[in-house]
């Protein structure tokens, strides 16, 4: 099994709701070991949008990285993702985080997630969970990595998500 790290965010819809679902259906193919409480946050990059809500979850699983992709995809489906521009309005994200300390570039996946380093909206719910996780490119803790950013994006806690784990 290798722990893997996924950051979900929605600003579509129901999206604290958005969020419980996408957590309910990774935890029917995957061991759900913690999730952190969920942020209403600042959106980035393309900033004339509705602000998201977003959390970090830590699951364990045999699926290979693209499996896991697969199945992350499946599920944005699922709770009816549409087609959208580039960095903008979604009902679900599943990004894949960290798999284990592996580190996969390939055109369709890179992992680590190449902007963690840069996202208020990852760093704070990933440091409530795991604030020693080292990041295998950077060498850097997440703790460490959110005290080094210099952006300023709002970040502020909203629901929290109770889970029967496995
Ligand atoms: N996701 C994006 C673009 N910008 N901003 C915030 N605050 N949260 C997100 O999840 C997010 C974003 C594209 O995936
Ligand atoms: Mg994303
Ligand atoms: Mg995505």
């Amino acid at each position: 099994m290798v722990d893997v790290f996924i950051g979900l965010g929605s600003n579509v819809g129901d999206r604290e709701g958005n969020l419980r679902k996408a957590i309910e259906l990774l935890n029917e193919k995957m061991k759900l070991v913690k999730v952190s409480s969920m942020y209403e946050t600042e959106p980035m990059y393309l900033k004339n949008q509705a602000w998201f809500v977003n959390c970090v979850a830590k699951l364990e699983t045999d699926l290979t990285p693209k499996e896991l992709l697969v199945y992350l995809e499946d599920i944005e489906r699922k709770l009816g993702r549409q087609k959208s521009v580039r960095y903008g309005p979604r009902s679900i994200d599943l990004d894949i985080l960290f798999y284990g300390n592996e580190v996969v570039e390939e055109s369709d996946l890179k992992i680590p997630h190449p902007r963690i380093h840069e996202r208020r909206f990852v760093l704070v719910p990933f440091v409530e969970i795991e604030p020693d996780h080292v990041h295998p490119i950077y060498g850097k803790s997440a703790a460490t990595l959110l005290a080094n950013l210099n952006s300023n994006e709002h970040v502020r806690k909203a629901g929290t998500i109770s889970l029967r784990r496995k």
